[in-house]
């Protein structure tokens, strides 16, 4: 099946093109002398023949000084090819030797891809195409082979993949793509450990920083060796090497990146300290950590064959990050909150015109697919993979996988193949999770009697830009019947394959109330008919937990809806259930979650699905009041549960405290509707650790404080991640009429530098997703301010504006005016002279290869 194939004058990349290279480089010699403007790298690439035809080499921005077979000089072929160049060397004989020399200035380099510096240090970042911007090469994933380096440079600390054979020198004896290559060299301290595989193996792990963030690694460290061993226990997958670094580096244009042995890690993915991170950081470097060390066996010893198979590895990848998560902390919220990012991200994207499937199948920039729908829709597939085949299939299809294909670059076809060779199962229609995009929508309904419940669901996959006809797909529906006092009678897994099927489950009552999707089971949008009174009886008594607070939130989002399109007021009953939720035994974090309301962005996408056009000021006016409402209902409790929410002691980023601290930043937020601020203020000057202190300035913000923003820079100046935070929430919490002037006035600052993806991304997305209402105000000022940032973001980074510009890609769900400022925003950038990431972007969210 074809899927959005852009319709462009750009080179478009296709899978059915897939080759496998004529000649491989089984080894890579590299020679680095550093220099900030003059970085001269030498290449030694072994060859070999595997086939008939030409040896393609990338590059891009090289200034060749030389080029070498088997020691004779040649004058190379180099012509234009896809924002870069391609060295086309003929007539090869079947094993040689090919060198280069080339010249790279990594000051100059500022779009973060290839050799680069930050802040003094030296710093690479390969995947998916920067490895052509070092030197020559097969710059593709399929292209494995061993590497030996060399860094010659006065800085103390010189790193790369593998074990140090001597200072600056290094070799990584496992076969690697280009895209798992690194160097990075500074000034760097090291924060040591141990740990001990369970093949016996030593290995030293250290954590880099700038000199004086050593007092933050402590966690990630901690992490990672929970991580290492969790790996060994869950699935059998020891470290390879004697040393594992990371190291933390200030200009990163994303998270982190997995390169073998040697991990590069945005800093506020690593550095965390009480006093500076907050409990949402700490996850998050946990998570992180964990990701990017399991990619040492899911895409590092298995790669992908090439970058339509990215979900191979990142899906995967995620999937294993989201099961470590559920055994670190509690699972039920950490599902919770899995499903919450994939309903922002992934449903979105899916529900516009940036909709791909999980395994796309053509690309202009593929820096442009490291989307949701990769990475966590690509999860939530295993994830039913592992329901469909259970949990020993799933145990004997991995373990195979790993067997199979060790050392391998591997297709989405690879890995499906070891479920039905371990299992028997048939898996060629559930391959259609790779390729068809999209949500599902299933509805639901039943009848009972004679002792019988009888199930209709049905499922329709909606069309997306070039697929307009889609097949039904196998959705595994997790279920329970609960009788109307709460009492579960039935349970099962049901699994959809058609259309529409009737499933037939043995039920006492015939009054039951059908608890569908539990734990999320499967990716889509379910419709059914539950009545208020049957969701009240799941949010009291589903033993599901995520089932629960699945209908609180459905109760909540029917309120909230009903507020906006006819001003309708919030009922006692809903307020009560509240209510009795806030009062009642159930998990801080639970509640947290629970009582947190359906975000705008959330509602807007609700309200357009059910055929209205949101309105994103009556949004934000609705959930204020919605706020107020519970706010008010529990006014005489709110002391008392603030102050059992309390965390005596010292602060301790562990999962309980977190959900504590989180419940009771909910009810500061409750008070603070009632009283101004003041229980705001004083928990502002009272906190001793930054999570309580920014959920205490965020309510400041909303209670439009005067001085709360000078008083915590006056505190914080000095420290870039902490200002990273107040920039932030200054945007995020502004009254939305003039969310885009205090956007603008803190965009202008010195301290905001473009070039910095952290810093610019907390002011401009502070308003593309943090304050809806503000960025769609409705004179359009929004539009045109973001539209030129990421034209001046695009001058220097093309990957990051490209990612910036998704703020466009709901156009189509508002009225008039505001879908024209929108479309007028992203005309003018295609009108611009823009980089090759950005232009696909655009043009794709115009919509311009549909039809
Ligand atoms: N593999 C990297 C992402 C690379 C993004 C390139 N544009 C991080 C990760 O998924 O772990
Ligand atoms: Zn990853």
């Amino acid at each position: 099946m074809r899927d959005a194939a852009p319709e462009t004058t750009q080179t478009v990349t296709r899978l059915e093109d897939y080759a496998p290279p004529p000649v491989a480089v089984t080894h890579v010699d590299l020679r680095f002398r550093l220099d900030p403007d003059a970085t001269a790298v030498t290449a030694r690439l072994t060859c070999e023949r595997r086939g008939a035809g030409d040896m393609v080499l990338d590059g891009e921005g090289l200034t060749t000084r030389r080029v070498a077979v088997d020691g004779a000089e040649v004058t190379p072929e180099i012509e234009d090819a896809r924002g870069g160049q391609r060295m086309i060397l003929h007539d090869l004989p079947d094993a040689f030797t090919l060198e280069t020399e080339v010249e790279i200035a990594p000051a100059a380099n500022t779009e973060l891809s290839g050799l680069y510096l930050s802040n003094g240090m030296y710093c690479t970042q390969c995947e998916a195409e920067g490895f052509r911007r070092i030197t020559w090469m097969l710059d593709r994933p399929d292209a494995m082979a061993t590497y030996e380096v060399r860094i010659e440079s006065d800085l103390p600390v010189r790193l790369s993949n593998g074990d140090e054979v001597a200072p600056g020198h290094w070799r990584d004896p496992w076969p690697k793509p280009t895209y798992l290559f690194a160097l990075v060299a500074g000034d760097l301290r090291a924060s040591s450990d141990r740990f001990t595989t369970s093949e016996g193996r030593e290995v030293a792990l250290n954590v880099w920083t700038r000199p004086g963030d050593e007092d933050r690694t402590a966690y990630a460290l901690d992490a990672l060796k929970r991580s290492m061993r969790w790996d060994e226990e869950a699935y059998g997958r020891a470290y390879d090497l004697d040393v594992f670094n990371v190291v933390a580096v200030d200009d990163f244009n994303m998270g982190a990146m997995e390169n073998k042995g040697l991990n590069v890690f945005n800093s506020r993915y690593v550095l965390a300290s009480p006093a500076t991170a907050t409990d949402g950081d700490y996850a998050n470097v946990e998570r992180i950590v964990a990701h990017e060390y399991f990619h040492n066996w899911t895409g590092n010893r298995i790669t992908c064959r090439d970058w339509f198979q990215l979900c191979l590895k990142e899906g995967l990848t995620v999937f294993r990050e989201h099961q470590f998560m559920e055994d670190m902390r509690s699972a039920a919220t950490e599902r919770i909150g899995q499903v919450l990012t994939l309903r922002a991200r992934q449903f979105r994207e899916d529900a516009g015109p940036l909709a791909h499937p999980v395994r796309p199948s053509a690309y202009v920039a593929i820096d442009n697919f490291y989307t949701a729908t990769v990475y966590e829709k690509g999860s939530e597939v295993i994830r039913m993979l592992r329901l469909i085949v259970g949990e020993a299939g799933y145990d004997a299809s991995v373990a195979l996988y790993f067997e199979r294909h060790d050392g391998q670059a591997c297709t989405i076809e690879d890995w499906l193949r070891c479920f039905e060779d371990a299992t028997g199962h048939d898996l060629s229609r559930f391959g259609l999770w790779y390729t068809q995009a999209g949500t599902p929508r299933l509805s639901a309904s039943w009848v009972t009697d004679g002792g019988e419940c009888r199930l209709t669901l049905r499922q329709e996959v909606p069309a997306t830009p070039g697929q307009p006809d889609k097949r039904p797909m196998p959705i595994p529906v997790a279920l329970g019947l609960l009788d109307r006092d709460g009492a579960e009678v039935a349970s099962d897994t049901l699994v959809l394959t058609e259309a529409e099927a009737e499933f037939v489950l043995p039920c006492p009552s015939d009054d039951v109330v059908p608890s569908l999707l539990r734990g999320f089971s499967a990716p889509v949008v379910l419709d059914a008919p539950l009545t208020d009174a049957d969701r009240l009886v799941l949010l009291a008594h589903d033993p599901d937990p995520f089932a629960r607070w699945e209908a609180g939130r459905a109760l909540a989002k029917d309120r909230l809806a009903r507020r906006v399109v006819d001003g309708a007021a919030f009922d006692d009953g809903w307020l009560d259930a509240v209510h009795a939720l806030a009062t009642g035994g159930a998990d801080p974090a639970f509640k947290a979650l629970a009582l947190a309301l359906p975000s705008e962005d959330d509602l807007a996408a609700s309200l357009h699905a059910g055929g209205a056009t949101p309105d994103p000021d009556a949004i934000w006016a609705a959930r204020r009041d919605a706020g107020r409402a519970v706010a008010r209902r529990l006014e005489a409790d709110l002391p008392a549960l603030r102050a059992a929410a309390a965390t005596p002691g010292p602060y301790r980023p562990e999962a309980g405290d977190a959900g504590k601290r989180a419940w009771a930043a909910t009810l500061l937020r409750l008070m603070t509707m009632l009283d101004g601020g003041d229980a705001a203020r004083a928990a502002f000057a009272a906190a001793d650790n930054m999570t309580d202190r920014m959920a205490a300035f965020a309510c400041l913000l909303e209670a439009r404080d005067p001085d709360a923003a000078a008083a915590f820079e006056r505190d914080w100046r000095h420290d870039r991640l902490v200002m990273d935070k107040w920039f932030m929430a200054q945007v995020a919490h502004a009254e939305p009429a003039v969310a885009v002037d205090v956007a603008a006035r803190l965009a202008a600052r010195d301290d905001v530098p473009v070039t910095n993806p952290n810093r610019f991304r907390m002011v401009v997305g502070g308003l593309t997703g943090a304050n809806p209402a503000g960025f769609h105000r409705a004179d359009g000022a929004g539009y045109d301010w973001v539209a030129d940032r990421v034209l001046e973001l695009d001058a220097g980074n093309p990957q990051a504006a490209a990612r910036m510009s998704t703020a466009f890609e709901t156009w189509r769900r508002y009225d008039a005016d505001r879908q024209a400022g929108m479309r007028g925003a992203l005309d003018r950038i295609a009108a611009a002279s823009i980089s090759r990431d950005l232009r696909e972007m655009v043009e794709r969210m115009r919509g311009d290869g549909d039809g």
